[in-house]
């Protein structure tokens, strides 16, 4: 068994990642290389689920985990980068730097994880490597060192220079040859920078670069290595995934400077499960990288943070795309977990329970809402197990129930993404669902103190009933309470629960819309009972209906949920942000400034947000980000709330 290294490909969508993960392989030899395997992947000719490979180069067992480039689909950016000893950051050589470069580069290199860049489509006719450089370079703070130059010969991808050799390399015959002249004065720059750049990280290399003195390429190889383990300098590479052109030195360059991220290799076992998945022929996979020691079959783990057990049952490496049994898997490897249905994403599993949890970032939260509903009842039946299914091993979908609109809610990072499970559901799991937009859940609450007495009695023959209260409700900012103000003894003990059981279920449908009452103090202060006929049941007839025409005395309101948003929003579309969000009912609570972003902070009501994720998408080509957090319940402006309950009566008549 040689070394293993693990690389995370990311980058916008159509950059070339799935693309060049297959040249790689299939230039190294491998047999089975299949990706984007699922029916809604094939269907968009899109990544959706992140993927693993492994191929091999000499003793080198390289394993590429691709991930989509879609801005919806980053969680697994999430994922597959903490756990990579190399982040490639592929960009398309036309267009540069896109959405998704930024984003990637924000979840990997801003926070010094070993990140290289990859200048793809070099054959492209526009493709201009110093133009896609300098607008790296603009747009994103990071020490970026070009280790190539391309040479292009009649609009053809010849060849490169390579900067540490000071060499030209074609790609036809891989001869070596001296650097042609109209590219020597951009080579002797880049070359400057590398040397420079590099240097600035070895004191040593410094002395010797500021007095001039040589510096060999194995020096600088030495010390670019160590940069790059770092997250410092960040490499920038080029190829042609279509053409098969630069992957040589990719490969090298992954084999000779990338180191693989600490572990100790004859520790205790220590494994993080960075994804899971649904596998339609081996079921749950967990896909774990072994951080420490070796995995054995058969050899049970536990997960660090809840202390559960979890068996090793079947354990697969990959060999190209293609899983395999294995037996054991030693640190640095990849391999999925089979039967996994007891690993949590992003778990720590380790043969020792007190072992050290290997911290993966937190997920965005989802930003995007719909309802889902079933369309026949067999949908209904086998509805449950296929939402497990997606919300389990999705970190940005989530599943849940409204407690107040009891609606299903499916929550995603926007409408492709939601839309893709919808698709995946049917495909996969024939549950064909229609979706809507979710019911705001207002709430009714009153402005005022009101009281009010109501009087149950029924004489229906045999005993009767009888229960007499007089309630009090005052305004209450924290939910609910009940008081008994009883003196004396005009309601007797026993019946006090059947009043406040009558209270809890009048306020379960307010009298504006029928939403629930939230927010008021209620007392019951005074009565009437008879010896024979009061009961439980009579009391809560009569606190009921005394509630119900307090309330109405007592100024009643609809409350709306208000959410705390933060958008971030390049400088250009700040003022636009702005003015829309005043649009929206939002009130702005600051601005601060992040490098070349500004992050706009916000409350706005959730009912002018439902859309929010897709017309701040269109609004900014898809520049801005925002996330949301439900912060409170406030009044309803008085127009908007006619509005709100005359919706509601309407809805209630059909
Ligand atoms: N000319 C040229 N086309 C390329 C190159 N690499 C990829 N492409 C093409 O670009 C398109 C998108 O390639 P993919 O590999 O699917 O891109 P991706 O980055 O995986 O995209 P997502 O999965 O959506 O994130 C395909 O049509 C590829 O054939 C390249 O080096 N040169
Ligand atoms: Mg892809």
């Amino acid at each position: 068994m040689g070394q293993a290294r693990n690389i995370c490909l990311v980058g916008h969508s159509g950059c070339g990642k799935t693309t060049l993960a297959a040249a790689l392989m299939a230039k190294a030899g491998s047999k089975d290389i299949e990706f984007d395997t699922s029916q809604e992947e094939k269907d968009r000719g899109h990544t959706i689920d992140l993927a693993v490979g492994t191929f091999k180069v000499k003793d080198t067992s390289i394993t590429l985990i691709d991930t989509p480039g879609g801005d919806e689909f980053i969680e697994d950016i999430y994922k597959g980068s903490p756990i990579a000893d190399l982040t490639l950051l592929v960009v398309n050589a036309e267009k540069a730097v896109e959405v998704v470069t930024e984003r990637a580069w924000d979840i990997s290199g801003a926070a010094k994880r070993p990140t290289a860049v990859l200048v793809n489509q070099m054959d492209r006719e526009n493709a201009k490597f110093d133009v896609a450089l300098n607008a790296i370079r603009e747009s994103i703070e990071g020490k970026f060192v070009p280790l190539q130059v391309p040479i292009r010969e009649g609009g053809d991808f010849v060849g490169v220079v390579d900067l540490l050799e000071n060499k030209a390399v074609y790609f036809a015959d891989k001869s070596k040859k001296d650097i042609p002249a109209d590219l020597a004065e951009f080579a002797e720059e880049a070359r400057g920078i590398l040397i420079e750049e590099v240097s600035s990280f070895d004191d040593e290399l410094m002395m010797k670069f500021l007095e001039d003195e040589p510096i060999s390429s194995q020096e600088l190889a030495t010390t670019l290595a160590l940069g790059l383990a770092a997250g410092e300098l960040v490499p920038v590479l080029c190829s042609s995934a279509t053409e098969g052109k630069g992957l040589d030195v990719l490969v090298h360059t992954i084999t000779e400077a990338v180191k693989p991220l600490p572990g100790d290799a004859s520790g205790t076992p220590r494994a993080v499960a960075f994804n899971l998945a649904n596998d339609p022929y081996l079921g749950r996979l967990a896909y774990v990288r072994v951080v420490d020691g070796t995995l054995q079959e058969g050899k049970g783990l536990v997960d660090v943070a809840t202390g559960s057990k979890i068996d090793v049952r079947d354990m697969y490496a990959f060999e190209g795309t293609k899983q395999h049994r294995v037996p054991q898997a030693e640190a640095g490897m990849i391999v999925a977990l089979g039967k996994a249905e007891d690993v949590v994403l992003g778990a720590t599993l380790a043969a020792d329970a007190n072992a050290e949890v290997f911290e993966m970032p937190e997920f965005p939260k989802p930003i995007y809402s719909r309802v889902i509903l079933p369309k026949s009842q067999a949908d209904v039946e086998k509805m449950s197990e296929a939402i497990r299914d997606i919300s389990q091993t999705k970190g940005t979908v989530i599943v849940e129930r409204d407690p107040v609109t009891k609606e299903m809610i499916m929550q995603a990072m926007g409408d492709i993404h939601l839309n893709t499970y919808i698709e995946r559901l049917k495909n996969r799991y024939n549950v064909n669902l229609e979706t809507k937009t979710p019911t705001i859940p207002y709430k009714e609450t009153i402005r005022k103190q009101a009281t009010a007495r109501y009087r149950h009695k029924k004489q229906s023959g045999g005993r009767g009933q009888f229960g007499e209260c007089e309630l009090r409700l005052d305004p209450f900012d924290e939910g609910y309470e009940f008081k008994d103000e009883i003196k004396g003894a005009s309601i007797p003990g026993q019946y006090i629960p059947g009043v406040e059981k009558g209270v809890v279920e009048a306020m379960e449908e307010g009298n504006l819309a029928k939403y629930p009452v939230t927010n008021v103090s209620v007392a019951v202060f005074d009565g009437k009972y008879h010896p024979v006929d009061s009961s439980e049941l009579a009391f809560k007839m009569a606190a009921r209906h005394a509630f119900r025409d307090a309330f109405d005395k007592a100024n009643p309101c609809l409350l709306e949920p208000v959410m705390h948003v933060d958008v971030r929003v390049p400088e250009e579309f700040t003022g636009d942000i702005i003015s829309d969000l005043n649009g929206r009912r939002g009130r702005i609570l600051g601005m601060d400034p992040e490098g070349k972003v500004t992050v706009v902070r916000a409350e706005a009501p959730l009912s002018e947000l439902q859309s929010y994720a897709l017309d701040l998408k269109s609004r900014t080509q898809g520049r801005a980000t925002f996330q949301m957090e439900f912060t409170k319940y406030q009044p309803v402006p008085g127009n908007v709330q006619e509005k709100v309950i005359a919706q509601a009566q309407q809805q209630e008549e059909e």
